[in-house]
């Protein structure tokens, strides 16, 4: 091994990091550089990080064992004290984020494109948590960027790759590689927040239950939880061997990836219960015998029942969604007294409110759903906290649904999204809509009378930013609402979302299908925006 060595780069120019992280193609972070440029513009934006412990693990996507290697070399050359790193490579973004806390880590370092595809052709991704285990704040992923246009240089130690294939301790210079059980700690901390008793004999009972892993990082810690923590039949994980191409499949969670358990779901004696999480864990579908139930609700069942949980028995100090989450929480939350906060889309924007405590629990309509147990959203602490929920109720989703409604009113809800669009005719159309906002206001539609149009912004009274451009939300004299807004995580081209919603009250029309509930605003938001002309798009690609 020689000593570290700086070698010298040049600057590239579409590193912007999207909502979470950057994501770009495989090919993209196989350019000599990229991700070298990429890391040490993250270390060069960091401080005191002298002989301090890294955290670093990905999803197991194809060239995460490369990258891996080229971080610890990088790390070593940059002065880092210690690595965990998990065993092959293999850590969920939840479980990096309670290795970051319990550790007290300085930060941490995830490999994954959350829920795109991967393969040689796929899709790969970095992004940097800090010590509180949450994605790094705008402040310091603009500063990332802005030093990822000026790099000239990197530093790297020339030596062997480490072996990651078992647990153990091996050196890098004078920096500690800590080879660490992926699940172990994780698994602990479920336990310590779910009643793993009642869930067990929910399945001694017989209670029919489904997750499929997707050939993603979630398997092993399924089946060590679910099957041989709680007794699950070792059946209910189904593609539980991570793989690089995530077996051919396309790890999102939603009803057009997870189908098989949607079907399965959907059969008059399917599974109880059937749920998935995405590439890096954590993401989360819930869908119940004949029931799926959409993340917005899951959010707002989660905040009503959590204290059935022990790690929450004493309730919750309030709760949070993200601007576009449907408004099914905000319900329970005014029902039953609690603060409720809206945020722009990405869990970064949760981490303020979590770490001073004003919030327990948080969501957004991408499937993510999680707490303050850690500072990412947390696919396999949903689909426990549901497990929970029905074992101490001993009621069916169906019924748990049926009498949420009945209590809060419902919120129908669905997101259209028009996928892989030309960027240009995308930008033009928020464009095009923003400019309509003062005469939208107070506009007449056939789904009644827009009341307000604006562009969501945000104001952080936790550290004084200001975060413009989220979205654009037309609001309802009625509850409904339309809202748009460009994706962050696409790698090609730019999708479109438009989240759709329309509220009952609890003594309104409660079992509508949610097609027939939203049918004229869908019309209206295609109209409203022009989504044809701007798009060349009649459909949207995906609605969940
Ligand atoms: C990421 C963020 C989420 C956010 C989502 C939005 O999810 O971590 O907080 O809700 O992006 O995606 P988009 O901008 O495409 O709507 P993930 O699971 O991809 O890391």
């Amino acid at each position: 091994m020689s000593a570290p060595c700086t070698i010298a780069t040049a600057p590239y120019d579409d590193q912007k990091p999207g909502t979470s992280g950057l994501r770009k193609r495989v090919t993209r972070f196989q350019e000599p550089n990229y991700l070298e440029n990429f890391v040490q513009s993250v270390f060069d934006c960091l401080e005191g990080y002298a002989g301090a412990t890294l955290v670093v693990g990905g999803d197991g996507r194809f060239h995460n064992d490369i990258a891996i290697q080229t971080i610890l070399k990088m790390a070593a050359a940059n002065g880092f004290g210690r690595v965990l790193v998990g065993e092959g490579g293999l850590l969920s973004t939840p479980a990096v984020s309670h290795l970051i806390r319990k550790n007290e880590a300085f930060g941490g370092i995830i490999l994954s494109a959350s829920h795109n595809p991967g393969g040689p052709d796929g899709d790969f991704g970095i992004k940097y948590n800090g010590a509180n285990g949450g994605p790094a704040p705008e402040s310091v992923t603009d500063a990332v960027y802005a030093r990822s246009r000026i790099i000239n240089a990197y530093k790297i130690v020339d030596t062997d790759d480490v072996d990651l294939s078992g647990l153990g301790k091996t050196k890098i210079g004078n920096m500690v590689v800590e080879i660490v059980d992926s699940v172990a700690d994780y698994a602990q901390l479920m336990t310590q927040l779910f009643d793993f008793e009642a869930i067990s004999a929910l399945f001694k009972g017989g209670f029919g239950f489904r997750f499929d892993a997707m050939h993603a990082v979630t398997g092993p810690y399924a089946k060590e939880i679910f099957v041989r923590q709680l007794g699950a039949p070792a059946r209910s994980v189904i593609n539980g061997e991570p793989s690089p191409t995530f077996g051919g499949g396309h790890p999102d969670p939603n009803l057009v990836h997870a189908k098989l358990i949607y079907d399965e779901a959907m059969m008059p004696d399917g599974p109880h219960l059937c749920a998935a999480s995405d590439g890096d864990g954590d993401r989360n579908l819930i869908i119940g015998r004949q029931c799926f139930v959409t993340p917005s609700d899951s959010l707002a069942v989660i905040a009503a029942n959590a204290h059935l949980a022990p790690g929450y028995a004493d309730g919750l100090a309030g709760v949070a969604r993200s601007m576009p989450t449907s408004g099914a929480v905000d319900q329970v939350a005014h029902a039953e007294g609690m603060p409720m906060f809206e945020t722009p889309t990405g869990w970064k924007f949760f981490g303020n409110l979590l770490d001073s405590g004003d919030i327990t629990i948080c969501g957004e309509e991408s499937a993510g759903t999680g707490s303050s147990h850690v500072r990412e959203k947390d696919g396999l602490w949903a689909v426990l906290m549901w497990l929970n929920i029905l074992a101490v109720r001993k009621q069916s989703v169906a019924e748990i649904m049926d009498s949420h409604w009945a209590k809060y009113g419902r919120n129908y809800y669905a997101r259209h999204d028009f996928e892989e669009v030309d960027a240009k005719g995308a930008g033009d159309l928020m464009n095009s809509l923003e400019a309509q906002l003062p005469k939208l206001s107070g506009h007449e539609t056939p789904a009644g009378t827009i009341q307000s149009a604006d562009m969501f912004a945000y104001y952080d009274q936790f550290d004084g930013s200001v975060t413009e451009g989220q979205g654009i939300r037309l609001l309802f004299a009625n509850g409904s609402r339309i809202v748009y807004r460009l994706s962050g995580t696409g790698t090609v081209g730019a999708t479109l979302r438009v989240y759709i919603e329309r509220y009952e009250a609890k003594d309104g029309a409660l079992d509508l299908k949610t097609e027939e509930a939203l049918a004229p605003l869908i019309v209206l938001s295609r109209e409203l925006a022009g989504i044809d002309r701007f798009t060349g798009r009649s459909a949207p690609d995906v609605i969940t």
